[in-house]
């Protein structure tokens, strides 16, 4: 006996139709008109979109002094089946080393989710370069590099990353890189307080679009000069989207993403009074408003392949996090919660107001984040043989987004206010019902690894032009 999903109208990034879909041993058994009832346990979908799952390629499940996996049921709860963490590296281990650990001790038995991982820098000893060849044995097809956050375990300079780029590509690994000039910002952020700024709006001040388009362009030059196909996380400007599209035309394997909060906040949160503005501090800073627009072009026209989360929910919030950088914009915590409302706001924020429709929707948020992580068609895909990981949604629902339905542990919700139209009326990880119109029906801790595997499609233009 399976679990048969009828009337419904299936959606992937390039079809839409009418069809059943079969599930069984937590597997998509088959896609098809009419599909007999037989015994199977049957979902009348009628009038609702059944998508895949939501595969969020960019959170943060730890770093940056934010929740772990024990909040990750939110992303459920918006529709997301997938979540992709970045495995911090420890001080004086391997990038290896540290991704099993975090993988075996921070998200097995307590992820909720399927979960994968991309090895994230945070040691600059040139020992990099000698376990590069062994990981995509152990389950890291790409690698975090930041170009920002000077002075932190963060940051890792340009020849390092150039280096590694050189050796990544003979593995099929891509470099994901956080781009901004981390040199001008602690620059700018020195003369913002010296001018007396302590504001949250000192913090777009100290981190504004040049250091980020400066630093697209120079890492598109770096990946150039290594032969390397390279992705570049969080796009938030007009120049930057420019520049990536500019490589692209050249034929250079340049690929990026967005977050849905450069899609839709701008810098006026930041100016909210009463410091409300620092619940929006996050890297790279929010951007005004002409921006958005033209990050929103570019997810539609396929010059960014994904929208993510980049969620990094502060531990202890507004309150008790955000508000130690009262007197002091520096000290204000980076990141924004955003995992559970990526969905809800990328629909109502995008498909409900004409910037990108149902296809552009489910190639967004769920296939090429499946693909530029190496997990599909496991995820991303409504396919026979795909892991059913099914998102029915309801178009019909209005309602508002909310700190009070927020399960991500903060105690704001970056989205509050913002109305919702659309919901996850039925989440299921594996055929098993997890979430159902905002909240969580099944058990938490139930998420598995996802293994991935290299020269995901990063690589498919890169392999062409060589062949050529
Ligand atoms: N900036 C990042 O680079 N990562 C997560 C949080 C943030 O604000
Ligand atoms: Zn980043
Ligand atoms: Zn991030």
């Amino acid at each position: 006996m399976g679990l048969l999903i009828k009337n419904g109208t299936i959606v992937s990034s390039t079809a839409e139709y009418q069809a059943d879909l079969l599930i069984e041993d937590e597997k998509i058994k088959e896609i098809a008109v009419n599909i007999p009832e037989g015994d199977h346990e049957v979902v009348d979908a009628a009038g609702k979109y059944i998508f895949p799952g939501g595969v969020d390629e960019h959170v943060h499940m730890g770093p940056f002094d934010s929740y772990g996996f024990e909040t990750s049921h939110a992303a459920l709860v918006g529709g997301t089946t997938t979540i992709v963490d970045f495995a911090p590296q420890d001080q004086g281990d391997t990038v290896i080393n540290s991704f099993h650990r975090h993988k075996d001790e921070k998200a097995k038995g307590i992820a909720s989710p399927d979960f994968s991982f991309h090895g994230m820098v945070m040691d600059t000893s040139e020992a990099l370069l000698d376990e590069i060849p062994k990981m995509v044995e152990n389950g890291i097809v790409n690698l975090k590099f930041f170009m920002a956050y000077n002075g932190t375990p963060f940051h890792v300079e340009d020849d390092l990353i150039f280096k590694a780029m050189q050796i990544c590509k003979d593995y099929g690994i891509t470099p994901w890189v956080h781009c901004e000039n981390g040199d001008m910002i602690e620059v700018l952020k020195e003369e913002a307080v010296k001018n007396g700024v302590t504001k949250p709006i000192g913090h777009y001040l100290s981190s504004p679009p040049t250091v980020e388009d400066e630093a697209v362009q120079r890492l598109i030059y770096l990946a150039k000069l290594a032969d390397c196909p390279v992705f570049i996380v969080h796009n938030t400007t007009e120049g930057a989207c420019e520049n990536i599209k500019r490589a692209q035309d050249q034929g250079q394997p340049v690929y990026g993403e967005t977050c849905t909060h450069y899609l839709t906040i701008d810098t006026s949160f930041l100016e909210k009074e009463n410091f409300e503005g620092a619940k929006w501090v996050c890297g790279p800073a929010i951007r005004p408003k002409e921006h958005l627009e033209a990050v929103w072009k570019a997810v539609k026209d396929g010059t960014l392949m994904g929208i993510g989360s980049d969620h990094a929910a502060c531990v202890g919030g507004f309150e008790k996090a955000k508000k130690r950088g009262i007197d002091d914009f520096t000290k204000i915590p980076n990141g924004v919660p955003g995992m559970q409302d990526r969905l809800n706001m990328v629909w109502t924020q995008g498909v409900e107001k004409g910037r990108i429709n149902r296809q552009d929707f489910v190639r967004l948020c769920m296939e090429n984040p499946a693909k530029v992580c190496g997990i599909y068609p496991q995820k991303g895909a409504l396919l026979p043989g795909s892991d059913a990981d099914v998102l029915i949604w309801d178009p019909n629902y209005e309602g508002t987004i909310s700190v009070e339905n927020s399960y991500e542990g903060t105690d704001y919700n970056t989205f509050e206010g913002f109305p919702q139209k659309g919901i996850a009326d039925k989440v299921f990880l594996r055929g098993h019902l997890m979430a159902e119109r905002g909240k969580l029906v099944g058990e938490k801790g139930q998420g598995q690894y996802v293994k991935p595997q290299p020269y995901t499609v990063c690589y498919s233009n890169y392999h062409q032009k060589k062949a050529e």
